[in-house]
């Protein structure tokens, strides 16, 4: 039985196409910069806001319909939710999924019991996976929802917390690699503060590190081949969350040791809560060759929550792509929707208008990230700019040959020094025709 009966499978239709249950950019057989776009998208969609987000807020009560959800937490219910899921999948060509294992599979009254209710549902989902080929992206644990994780789950002051966590962890990371798992999350919502009044934060960054070296040496002993990933995010629900954006992470893994063993899941709106732009946290993260996967979603201007919108903005996507491009593309990772509907959207119909939305404004960003690499201005103008490096005397200064009083004395040699335009105007305009110009989409 259909649980969406009325819906047909999404198909790309072209830029003309007036069909909004289509796709007018998405073809996933398209050959971009030598491989198929769905090689270089690897969508996915993420089980907690697609199947458990009711689209409640702080001021009011959910109203997403699920007309195949009986709202009880039982295990046929579970799985039929999970029979719902898949079919949304294949119906929207996406091909990756990702969970946490409390969205999956009901929490039982002992850590048996979740484990044993966990079990049956991965039974059930393989069996899905495989009917309908479609792989695991990546899993996690929920470490935030619990009252017993209120003050941390890794970062608690109580080592109860602590141990209940890293059994969570082991049995999540066990279970994402029996469904084939590319990689495994950790996002530490309550690992870090709500006021320092009462908190020993030197303490607690080292609980966390000791945390993320168990899982990580678990890992390896179990032969998961996966990527470990930290997915970074200022604040919310806490006050101050330790691993905030891109660069305090990467600091915080050297910091412990841990550089290498884990790479970034990097989400947008996380960036934006964090007073950066994706552009900027993807950079800073593919500079230390630690760019894993992407959460893809938006947040919205003038609202200071984690709104998780549908990523809809082709400067966004664009920027994204161009970023993916030029670290050769994704290995393990790939653009998961971690993303909501409005409140506002409630019907089963707008999940596959808001994926739709997403996968098309990410597929004009890949030919529109492509086309900017095949004009090559813009890539031109950055390595000029920097030409005096190449210079027999830039490249002794960056290879450490010359002393600081050396550097002095080259500088009494010159009269001025020499400053060019960034031009950056004129970069943005050059972006907007490469971007936009309709004889070439
Ligand atoms: C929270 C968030 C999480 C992680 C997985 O802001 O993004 O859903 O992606 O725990
Ligand atoms: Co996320």
């Amino acid at each position: 039985m259909q649980s969406f009966p009325d819906i047909a499978a999404l198909k790309y239709e072209g830029v003309e196409s007036k069909n909004s249950l289509s796709f007018r950019h998405y073809d996933a057989d398209e050959v971009v910069e030598g491989r198929p776009m769905r090689e270089h998208l690897r969508f996915a969609a993420c089980y907690w806001h697609t199947m458990r987000n009711g689209l409640a807020d702080p001021f009011g009560a959910p109203t997403a319909q699920t007309p195949w959800d009986d709202g009880s937490e039982s295990l046929d219910n579970a799985k039929r939710r999970a029979d719902a899921f898949f079919e949304f999948l294949t119906k929207c060509q996406i091909g990756r999924w990702c969970f946490h294992d409390r969205d999956l599979a009901p929490e039982g009254a002992t850590i048996a019991q979740s484990e044993k209710n966990l079990d049956a549902l991965v039974l059930h989902v393989a069996a899905l996976q495989r009917e309908r080929g479609i792989g695991l992206l990546w899993g996690t644990a929920n470490l935030f929802s619990h009252p017993r994780y209120m003050h941390g789950a890794a970062t608690s002051p109580s080592v109860d917390s602590f141990l209940f966590a890293a059994s969570q962890v082991r049995k999540a990371m066990e279970v994402t690699m029996a469904l084939g798992g590319e990689g495994y999350v950790f996002w530490g919502g309550r690992e870090g503060y709500t006021t320092l009044l009462n908190t020993d934060l030197s303490r607690e960054r080292r609980n966390l590190a000791r945390f993320l070296h168990l899982a990580a040496d678990h890992a390896q002993s179990i032969g998961f081949k996966g990527d470990l990933l930290i997915e970074p995010k200022p604040h919310e629900p806490s006050t101050h969350q330790y691993d905030s954006d891109a660069e305090s992470t990467l600091n915080f893994l050297r910091e412990f040791d841990l550089f290498g063993r884990f790479k970034l899941n990097l989400e947008t709106n996380h960036a934006t809560l964090a007073g950066h732009s994706m552009e900027h946290e993807m950079t800073v993260a593919i500079a230390a060759n630690s760019l894993g996967s992407v959460d893809a979603n938006m947040g919205t201007p003038g609202l200071g929550w984690d709104t998780d919108r549908f990523p809809t903005d082709l400067y966004l996507t664009t920027q994204i792509m161009l970023a993916v491009l030029a670290m050769g593309g994704f290995v393990r990772g790939g653009l998961n929707f971690d993303a909501k509907r409005r409140r506002e959207s409630p019907e089963p119909i707008d999940l596959f208008l808001a994926h739709a939305a997403g996968m098309d404004a990410f597929a004009f960003g890949l030919k529109a990230a492509a086309r900017i690499r095949t004009d090559g201005r813009l890539a031109q103008f950055v390595r000029e700019r920097y030409a005096s490096w190449s210079t027999a005397l830039g490249v002794e200064i960056a290879a450490g040959k010359l002393t600081l009083t050396q550097c002095a004395q080259r500088a009494g040699e010159l009269t001025n020094p020499t400053v060019y335009s960034g031009r950056q105007e004129m970069l943005e305009a050059l972006l907007n025709d490469v971007i936009f110009a309709r004889s070439r989409a």
